[in-house]
């Protein structure tokens, strides 16, 4: 059964001995870091956390590490392996047209499924017993300031809403926010999120089309909004004014896991991540209108924070403490102004820290790795399987196993990955044969290293890098290394003998088998 909300989940994340309620004084600066970092560094990521008792904020929850293991990744899931999700996303990828009555018969249960996925509207729900339109702080919630050198307080786990202008479908991306005071908080969609682009949508369509309802446009607000574009595409232009529109945003904290699970998952621009939500937990997400925005939130959402980005604002973000082990350099962003909060009685603040790997955020990632690979089958079907290893930050390293049935194929997979959604950060793919075991990185580094010819084996290539990336030429833009360990093929010039692995034969070690006691060795 679906998890309604957060507080369902927390209970059952009780009822698996997997929280831990923290009763003694935490300050929410620096010091719930501190023991989150120690927990989840800790045997298979210890527990989640909730603090009960934050200095400076009596009667303040905060919910911190809920994703952070493979066990309540896959509690948050309602699954006992993380496959039984990949293969409900197969069956559906297989239907096949029916043939005759008994096929269409046999259709009809999935037919009903797929209608549990769709996000329904309700009235009204739990987000709305407190709404606030005139005095109002994000101050009044525990955000964390995470680590030592952080630029100031974020939100880390906000389910960040916006609205395509174009085709009025909605997203939902997580985007940390650093709270500038009171009522202003950075926007950290980074250019190539779904969320800059719906951002730079409105930029567009304030300056170069008749203005949009909300979108009043000022005389020279083209050249400056054109500007902008440039500076938050990577230029180095400051505008000084702009269109002076405004962007509607909402931004929901605390949902039920699916729901905060959905807005990290590297879906298609297009898809809903809804119904992406309705998808996992199998039953639809009831959403409600806002206040003062057109656009929806979860109706059980422990917190919702209405309001606009100027298209014209652009501040300072950063720098902050991020999941690669450095601090994200500081850089311009787009500014949320809140224009309403409405939440829970006694909400629950749900956060997280990124840091050091493993961390709760590296979990979600193999999740994400799990979900789709048999999606990234589609365009790849040669495809294995796949390891991000945690230590890789998602975006370092991709390790890939093919069915190779043809030569230069181990290249043709690399550029379809670096063609792939968010996995066009891939900073380095390893592409290996299918009968290495790329969850195993002792074996992928006998055998990949074994394998290559350095110089003949290795594809550079330029292309978009991931704005965490503090190394590339340019921010956002660098090069990327592909390995190619497969065997080599006289079709791809290699003429020189290839020696066989060594392997012991199987009546040997059947003989041994048996005589293991005898021996007395242990
Ligand atoms: C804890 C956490 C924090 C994240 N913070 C950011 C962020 O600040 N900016 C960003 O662009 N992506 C961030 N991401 C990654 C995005 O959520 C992810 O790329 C997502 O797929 C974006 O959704 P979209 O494709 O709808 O834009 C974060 C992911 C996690 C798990
Ligand atoms: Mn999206």
């Amino acid at each position: 059964m679906a998890y309604d909300d957060l507080r369902q989940w927390i209970a059952a994340l009780e009822r698996a001995g997997e929280l831990k309620r923290i009763r003694a004084e935490v300050d929410p600066n620096l010091e719930v870091t501190e023991i989150t970092d120690r927990v989840s560094k800790s045997a298979r990521g210890g527990s989640a956390l909730l603090f009960q008792n934050l200095k400076g904020y009596p009667g303040s929850q905060l919910l911190i590490n809920q994703f952070g293991s493979a066990r309540r990744m896959n509690l948050a899931l309602e699954v006992e392996n993380l496959d039984e999700v990949a293969d409900r996303i197969r069956a559906f990828m297989d239907v096949k047209s029916p043939q005759g009555f008994l096929d269409k018969v046999k259709m009809l249960p999935m037919l009903a499924e797929m209608g549990k996925f769709f996000p329904k509207s309700v009235s009204t729900g739990p987000c709305k017993e407190v709404i606030k339109r005139d005095h109002f702080s994000l101050v009044d919630f525990p955000i964390l300031q995470c680590w030592p050198k952080d630029a100031g307080r974020f939100i880390t786990l906000p389910c960040v809403i916006t609205r395509d202008p174009k085709t009025g479908k909605r997203n939902v991306g997580m985007y940390r926010m650093q709270i500038y005071d009171e009522r202003t908080a950075g926007m950290h969609w980074q250019r190539q999120k779904v969320g800059a682009e719906h951002y730079r949508e409105m930029l567009r369509a304030a300056t170069q089309g008749p203005a949009v309802a909300d979108t009043p446009v000022r005389p020279g607000a083209r050249r400056q909004a054109v500007d902008v574009m440039a500076r938050t595409s990577g230029g180095s232009v400051r505008a000084e004014g702009g269109p002076g529109g405004k962007m509607e945003v909402a931004v929901a904290i605390g949902t039920d896991p699916a729901i905060t699970f959905s807005a990290i998952v590297p879906a298609p621009p297009d898809v809903e991540e809804y119904l992406i939500a309705g998808f996992l937990r199998q039953k639809p997400v009831e959403l409600v209108k806002c206040e003062t925005v057109d656009l929806e939130v979860p109706a059980t959402a422990e917190v919702v924070l209405e309001g606009h980005v100027h298209l014209d604002e652009l501040r300072t973000e950063g720098p902050f403490g991020d999941h690669t082990g450095f601090y994200s350099l500081e850089d311009l962003y787009p500014v949320f102004h809140v224009s309403c909060i409405t939440h829970r009685k006694d909400p629950v603040y749900a956060t997280t820290i990124v840091g050091k790997p493993p961390m709760e955020d590296g979990w979600m990632g193999k999740a994400v790795e799990r979900i789709f690979l048999p999606l990234m089958k589609l365009t790849i079907p040669e495809l294995v399987d796949i390891n991000l290893p945690i230590e890789g930050v998602f975006h370092n390293l991709m390790i890939v196993s093919i069915k190779k049935s043809y030569p230069g194929q181990a290249r043709k997979v690399m550029n379809a990955i670096w063609a792939l959604g968010q996995a066009m950060f891939t900073k380095c793919i390893l592409v290996v044969d299918e009968d290495v075991n790329v969850q195993d990185i002792g074996e992928v580094t006998l055998k990949v290293l074994n394998h290559i010819d350095p110089e003949r084996d290795i594809q550079f290539t330029l292309g978009p890098v991931d704005s965490l990336d503090h190394a590339s030429r340019l921010p956002n833009y660098g090069s990327k290394m592909g390995i190619d360990a497969t065997r080599k093929w006289a079709s791809e010039g290699f003429t020189r003998p290839w020696p066989d692995e060594i392997l012991m034969d199987e009546k040997t070690k059947a003989l041994v088998d048996k005589k293991w006691k005898e021996l007395g060795i242990e």
